[in-house]
């Protein structure tokens, strides 16, 4: 039997890193796996769970990676054809960038492996593998995908929930965001009974405090078709999951759906606020959000108890330096039970990686900084070190405990969720402040060669 083994590198200093509150199952080595005829024994190591044991023997070694982990996956790949291991690299950051990562690997699958990794493993053992692997007619249709099999999961230190897809694409596009070019501008759903059965065949988890149905659909918009969203939902209300979904702020204008996510278990949603500012917005293509009725939609979706996960960017060319006062003022406020916010981050295939380059921009090509707690390009309207300190005092208030009670007191919002989610999230912002307090998530000002 051939041994495969696929590997999640970690980038240890980004905000998602290796901490607890962070150890979520990666989809995109599931669905390699389950992908991969018998034949092939498969292992999976993600560093943020295990230690790599780097001499571990196998026939062929996968490596999947975000921008932010790209220099360890590369680290890890050398390693392997050192040893005279073959390394097939995949993911984000591969596919916008192949022939960069074809210096550290034998072949490259760019986007989906759905219709490629087969026929990858079928020229691997001819001995006639390709470097590059694309769909050349279009991105594959989600039909009779095989169900991932989360026993290659069981006995590592994941948190307990299940991830599941139900949709791919966005024909949105905005400027800073990789799924369009990724996934491609159109909303392409999974057939409803073949998600229905992956979800009826998950194993719950045990532990006592444990919720022992928890799923995070990945999907970038749970509301994206809407007729689909309607149906899915209703049909998804008997499971008893407690789920939490990436949704457009414009699902709070739809009662329907509300109420449909409401009773079928929605404990969160993660919306993507972006920013406060209209011009801003404009600027980056995402019309759907309009913040004059941000407040609005957070009390409406709050009187459904469902509770927010508000993502917020800081470090557009509209914003200046009044941006972190006004969004702080805003979180609290509104009482978002929990907040992401990171620093604009030019990531590899976005339209902003390109105008940023065009403009000279570009501070850093070291892909280790590109994990949105660092600035990696020249701000127009204030200093690098304007934007680290304005996103970092935003990040210590946010998560200070007087905070998160004012916040969360009162919530409809489940408790038992977003409480440990904000001290979890807590933790890990002390470390990143303590990092930058060391000016370690400073970069070394000069353009790199190939700005
Ligand atoms: C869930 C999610 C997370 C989760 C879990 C991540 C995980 N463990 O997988 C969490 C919340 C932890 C997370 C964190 C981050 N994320 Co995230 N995340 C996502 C999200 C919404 C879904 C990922 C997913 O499951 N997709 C579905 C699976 C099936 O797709 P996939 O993983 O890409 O895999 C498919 C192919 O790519 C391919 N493939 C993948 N790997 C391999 C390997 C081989 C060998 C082969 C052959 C094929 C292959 O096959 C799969 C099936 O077709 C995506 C957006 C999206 N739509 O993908 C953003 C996304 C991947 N995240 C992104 C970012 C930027 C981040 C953060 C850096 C955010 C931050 N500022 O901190 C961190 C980085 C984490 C880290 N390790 O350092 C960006 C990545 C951009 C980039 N160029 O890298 C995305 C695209 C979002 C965006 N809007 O741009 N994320
Ligand atoms: S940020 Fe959201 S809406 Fe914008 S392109 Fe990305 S997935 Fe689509």
């Amino acid at each position: 039997m051939k041994r495969l083994l696929l590997i999640a590198p970690l980038a240890p200093n980004s905000l998602m890193g290796g901490d607890f509150f962070f150890r979520l199952p990666g989809l995109g080595l599931l669905k390699v796996a389950a992908l991969t005829p018998s034949g092939w024994q498969v292992r999976i190591v993600d560093e943020k769970t295990e230690p790599l044991d780097l001499n571990q023997e196998a026939d062929l070694v996968g490596i999947t990676g975000m921008t932010p982990t790209a220099n360890r996956a590369y680290e890890i790949a050398d390693h392997f054809r050192r040893r005279g291991t073959p390394v097939v690299m995949g993911g984000m950051h591969a596919s916008q960038l192949p022939e960069e990562a074809l210096r550290h690997c034998d072949s490259v699958v760019i986007a989906e492996a759905e219709g490629l990794w087969p026929r990858l493993l079928a020229d691997f053992e001819r001995n006639v593998l390709q470097p590059i692997y694309r769909h050349e007619d279009g991105l594959p249709p989600l039909e009779h995908q095989p169900p991932p099999d989360w026993e290659l999961y069981r006995g590592k230190r994941y948190l307990p929930v299940h991830f599941v897809e139900t949709t791919r694409g966005c024909p949105i596009g905005c400027e800073f965001c990789s799924v369009t070019n990724a996934f491609g501008g159109r909303y392409r759903n999974r057939p409803q009974d073949e998600v229905l059965a992956e979800l009826r065949g998950l194993r719950r988890f045990d532990g006592l405090l444990t919720l022992k149905n928890c799923v995070f659909f990945v999907d970038d918009n749970i509301i994206a078709n809407r007729a689909y969203a309607r149906e899915f939902l209703s049909r998804i209300a008997d499971l008893d999951l407690k789920w939490f979904g990436q949704a457009s702020v414009n699902i709070a204008s739809d009662d329907e759906l509300l109420k449909l996510c409401q009773q079928s278990g929605c404990t969160g949603l993660f919306l993507g606020f972006e920013t406060l500012s209209p011009d801003t917005l404009r600027s980056i293509g995402k019309r759907v959000n309009q913040p004059q009725h941000y407040l609005d939609v957070v009390q409406k979706i709050h009187d459904h108890g469902i509770g927010i996960d508000g993502s917020f960017v800081f470090g557009f060319d509209t914003d200046d330096t009044g941006v972190f006062d006004r969004t702080l003022e805003f979180v609290m406020r509104a009482k978002l039970d929990i907040a992401y916010f990171s620093i604009l981050t030019p990531y590899p295939g976005t339209r902003l990686h390109q105008r940023l380059r065009q403009e000279g921009r570009l501070l850093t090509r070291d892909w280790s900084f590109y994990d949105g707690s660092r600035v990696v390009y020249r701000p127009k309207h204030f200093t690098p070190d304007q934007l680290l300190e304005g996103y970092y005092r935003v990040l210590k208030e946010f998560y200070r405990v007087p905070s998160i009670f004012g916040r969360l007191w009162g919530t409809q919002a489940y408790k038992n969720f977003f409480y440990p989610m904000n001290f979890g999230f807590r933790h890990s912002v002390n470390k990143l402040w303590r990092a930058y307090q060391h000016g370690e998530m400073e970069i070394a000002p000069a353009p790199a060669a190939g700005n």
